[in-house]
Parts: structure tokens; C-alpha cells; sequence
């Protein structure tokens, strides 16, 4: 219909369709006698109420310690997909959906469901409505069409989203990007539990409303109505509420999303020399792979460099775990890094004022900056302590950088919102020298040059090693979480064949990247 405009080149008015229609007579409840609406909420109300407590009793609300999909801490997981084990429930969930949000939406053409928890539920009311759908897929296919939305689209008509849990808004946003790509007119969008985590305003930015039929806290005080959760809870949750109350989508839509781009084009951009540097060298060697070699011996680090050298694009030293760390051994180590093609990042953490991070960092026994390109840097103590690696690095004349530490891995760091901020904040104000962040979640999608480099990544079922570390697997790490750079530690140098521990990572976090830029 949209493309067919060959006798005029004036837009064609886009006829109603039946959804509309039915839709304008749900629109006529506004009309309705104030006693009709108080009713009408109440009985919302308590279906909200009902479907709250049904969703506790089949596991789809949980409490405790999560990591949620934007890599950061929750102390409630919402995870909808149990729904599809209890279809009396779901059903009660789309209709409830439905006949809450509709008679607030002018128009509706297709349904699109953001894949997968919403896509049951999308297809319910579709049927009940007899309002066609739209699919998304996640992935286009690899062969065929490569369609990336399955269905009939009629550039011009409007398609309504349907969303299980809003948390920033990202999903919901990269389906609408899809849609709209395709001609589609997307205003709307249904959800389930907005975690009231700027998810609306982040979508309302984008032109889209969202029609949320409960927040967290009205989850919460269902809960605490029904007995099933108790003041401290309230309280954990409400506390985190506070704490992550950032509106920043994850994945911005109109902005550039270095998720997507390819190491060679963010080459290109890298205001930093190392980060230009590295962002070559792993699209020439075709590694994402760090490792961390904090091992006890001079000849143990060595060792690991030259058995996992060929395999890795930056290896990753504590200096002080190593002991007799001389200059020799740095010289030895640049060595191997100019003959396999890696980078050195000394993991020093500086943390102090910018007076002292200068000496620590050139001079003193290590003499960092002589052999590491890299260095890791708290921006606790503010921006002292880049000026002071950006002027020691200008004195010597090559090329260095450093990852400014805005997220950690560990179970309890004190990071919060504001401080993640805060160091975001300071990294664009130092393109020259800062290189990337070192973070748990996709920060500053549009900085394309900057890297992400990613450590608490490892394989198997043992998922925390009793000190606080937190380990997911490779492919989150690079899918989840937005790593660039994955750094492995125990993964591969505890294993009894390191080398061939370093290649099997590399290769799995090399086909995870390649799939994410597909995306
Ligand atoms: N590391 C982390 N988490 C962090 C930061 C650094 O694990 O948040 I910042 C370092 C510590 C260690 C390596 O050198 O990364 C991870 O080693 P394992 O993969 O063995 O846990």
C-alpha cells in the first residue's frame, strides 16, 4: 500500500483499518459517567492485584541478588517467561493488557511483540482482537529473504508494541528502530511491569507512549499486602530504585550504538591512538581475548605469555602479584608482545592523587609507563589522576592509554549510578588518553572509539570463586554486556593446557562478537 504512490507523488491518506475502528469504540469509554471509571480502575485494580500475586506463586517474581540483562544489580528479578507454563494466566495477562491500555491508543494496524517473553502474549491478543502481528526477529536470517520482521507490512500503518518488562527501554527501542525502518508508524507501546527505571521517559524521548499497567513499587505493595514480602524488602527495592534511577537508555536508537560496529570502522574514529591501535590490532588478529596473568613467578608469566600470545589482543599483568618483576622481565614481555601482537595493560588500578599516580606510574620500581601501552585507572580521586598519565605520557613520547574503571565485577562494590556517571563524564573529557571503561554494562554506546573492556568472565558451572568474584560466560559478556575486550583469568591460566584454553575462548568470544555486529 505505502509504496504505491505512482499516479500522484502526493502521500496517499492511509485508510482506517478494522483495528482502528474497533479500537475508536473502546475510545468511546471516555465518555463514560464518572462512577463507570471509579468501577472501571477498581476492577483494574484488583485484576492487577490478582495477576501480581499469580505471577509471585509461579516463580516470575523473585528476590534476592540478580544481575539483570543491562549487567547491573537487582535485588528483584522479573522473569516473565514462566507464563508460558500457566496459559489460564497468560491469557488473563494479555486481556488484562489489552483492556487497560487500548482505549488510550488511536490507532493500531499490527501488534509486534519484543521477542521473546511478549511474543506469546502478542499472539493472544492478536487472536482475540483479530488485530494482525508482526514478528521480529532477533537475529536475520542467514539465508532466504534475511527478513528481519516476518509478517504483512504496509509502510505507513501502525504497528503497537507489546513488552513484558520496560527496565531503560532499550528492547522495546531497538524493535521499534526495526519497525520503523521498514515504514512503519510505531506510538505505542504495552507493558506488563515498568521497573521505573526511566524506561517511559527514555521511550516518550523517542515518540513513543507507554501504557504500563504496574510500576515495581505497585508490584511491591501488592506483595506487601499479600504477606509475600516483608518491610525490609520494600525497602532493598525501594532503595534500589533510588540508586538506579537513570534515565540514559542502554541502547540508544537515533544515536550512533558502537554494539553494532565493527572494530575496523570504530578504528577509524578512535580519538586515542592506543585505543585506535587496539581496536586494529584485534580486527587483524581476530581476537576479543584478554588475559589476566596474575600469577606468583617472573618465569610463570613469561611462560603463559608466550603459550597464550598467539591467541590474545592484550595480556593483562598485576606487577606486584609477580614476584621478581624487573625491568627485564618488562623487556622481555614487550618482546613477545612486538612478536605475537599483543598489547600490555598493567591492571594498576591508580587510585590516588594525581601528584603521587604520576610517580607510581613513571619511575619507581615497576616504571609502568616504560612497558605498559595500558594501564587501569579509579576515577575516584577525580581528574588529577588522567592529567597525570596523559602528561607522562606525552614526556615519553609513545603511545599510551588507560581504561577508566567505571563498573566492577565483585558481589557488594560500592559503584553506584552517580558515580558511573561521574566517571563517564570524566572519560569524553580526556579522549587522548582515556582508551575505554572497564564496566559490567554498555556505557556511552555513541563514543565508538572508545573500547570496553570486560573482566568476571569465565566458563563452566562454578559461577562465583568465594571472594566475591562473579564470572558469566563469554558470549554474555559480549552480548549482554557490550565487551569489547573480555578479560579471562583463572579460565585459562588454571587450566592444565593454557594455550589451548586461550584458544577455545578466543574462538568463542571472537563468534560472539561476530554475532553481535550482525545484530
Ligand atoms: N578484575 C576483575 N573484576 C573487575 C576488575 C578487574 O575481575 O571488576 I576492575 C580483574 C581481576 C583479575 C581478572 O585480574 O580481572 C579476573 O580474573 P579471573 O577471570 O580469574 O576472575
Amino acid at each position: 500500500m505505502g509504496g504505491d504512490n505512482t499516479h500522484s507523488g502526493a502521500p496517499q491518506p492511509v485508510q482506517p483499518s478494522l483495528a482502528f475502528l474497533k479500537l475508536n469504540k473502546t475510545a468511546s469509554k471516555q465518555s463514560k459517567s464518572t462512577y463507570n471509571v471509579v468501577s472501571e480502575t477498581m476492577a483494574f485494580k484488583s485484576q492487577i492485584s490478582d495477576v501480581v500475586n499469580q505471577l509471585y506463586d509461579i516463580g516470575g517474581l523473585k528476590f534476592g541478588d540478580f544481575v539483570i540483562k543491562s549487567g547491573r544489580r537487582s535485588p528483584i528479578y522479573v522473569d516473565l517467561r514462566v507464563i508460558i507454563s500457566h496459559p489460564k494466566l497468560m491469557n488473563e495477562i494479555s486481556k488484562l493488557m489489552w483492556d487497560f491500555a487500548s482505549s488510550n491508543i488511536q490507532k493500531c494496524d499490527s501488534l509486534c511483540g519484543v521477542p521473546y517473553t511478549a511474543l506469546p502474549i502478542a499472539t493472544l491478543i492478536s487472536a482475540r482482537q483479530e488485530i494482525p502481528m508482526l514478528i521480529r526477529r532477533k537475529e536475520a536470517k542467514g539465508y532466504g529473504t534475511k527478513k528481519l520482521i516476518e509478517g504483512d507490512i504496509n509502510a505507513g500503518e501502525s504497528c503497537v508494541i507489546i513488552e513484558d518488562v520496560v527496565t531503560t527501554g532499550s528492547s522495546v527501542l531497538e524493535t521499534v528502530a526495526d519497525l520503523r525502518k521498514e515504514g512503519l508508524v510505531v506510538t505505542d507501546a504495552i507493558v506488563i511491569v515498568d521497573r521505573e527505571q526511566g524506561g517511559p521517559k527514555n521511550l516518550e524521548k523517542e515518540g513513543i507512549n507507554c501504557h504500563s499497567v504496574c510500576t515495581l513499587m505497585q508490584m511491591m505493595d501488592i506483595l506487601k499486602a499479600s504477606g509475600k514480602v516483608d518491610d525490609l524488602m520494600l525497602e532493598k527495592v525501594q532503595a534500589y530504585l533510588q540508586d538506579n534511577n537513570d534515565s540514559t537508555p542502554v541502547y540508544p536508537v537515533t544515536k550512533v550504538n558502537k554494539r553494532t560496529i565493527s572494530f575496523e570502522t570504530r578504528a577509524e574514529k578512535a580519538p586515542c591512538e592506543v585505543s585506535k591501535n587496539l581496536l586494529q590490532l584485534m580486527a587483524r588478529k581476530r581476537s576479543n581475548l584478554c588475559v589476566a596473568a596474575d600469577v606468583g613467578s617472573a618465569s610463570d608469566l613469561l611462560e603463559i605469555a608466550k603459550q597464550v600470545g598467539p591467541y590474545i589482543c592484550v595480556l593483562k599483568t598485576h606487577a606486584d602479584v609477580t614476584a621478581n618483576f624487573t625491568q627485564d622481565v618488562a623487556d622481555d614481555l614487550i618482546l613477545l608482545a612486538q612478536q605475537m601482537d599483543f598489547m600490555i595493560l598493567e591492571d594498576r588500578k591508580f587510585a590516588d592523587i594525581g601528584n603521587t599516580v604520576a610517580k607510581q606510574y613513571s619511575g619507581g620500581y615497576f616504571d609502568i609507563s616504560r612497558w605498559a601501552d595500558l594501564v587501569t585507572v579509579h576515577s575516584l580521586p577525580g581528574e588529577g589522576v588522567l592529567q597525570a598519565i596523559q602528561g607522562e605520557s606525552e614526556k615519553l613520547g609513545a603511545p599510551r592509554g588507560c581504561f577508566l574503571l567505571a563498573e566492577m565485577s565483585s558481589e557488594g562494590n560500592l559503584i553506584t549510578m552517580e558515580y558511573i556517571k561521574g566517571t563517564t563524564q570524566m572519560a569524553t573529557k580526556y579522549p587522548k588518553i582515556v582508551a575505554g571503561l572497564v564496566c559490567q554494562s554498555l556505557l556511552l554506546a555513541d563514543q565508538v572509539g572508545l573500547v570496553q573492556l570486560t573482566p568476571g568472565v569465565r566458563r563452566g558451572e562454578v559461577k562465583e570463586d568465594g571472594l566475591g568474584q562473579q564470572w558469566v560466560t563469554p558470549e554474555e559478556a559480549v552480548i549482554d554486556k557490550g565487551g569489547d575486550v573480555i578479560v579471562v583469568g583463572r579460565g585459562v591460566t588454571a587450566a592444565k593446557n593454557p594455550a589451548v584454553e586461550a584458544k577455545l575462548y578466543r574462538d568463542d568470544l571472537w563468534a560472539a562478537y561476530e554475532k553481535r555486529i550482525l545484530a
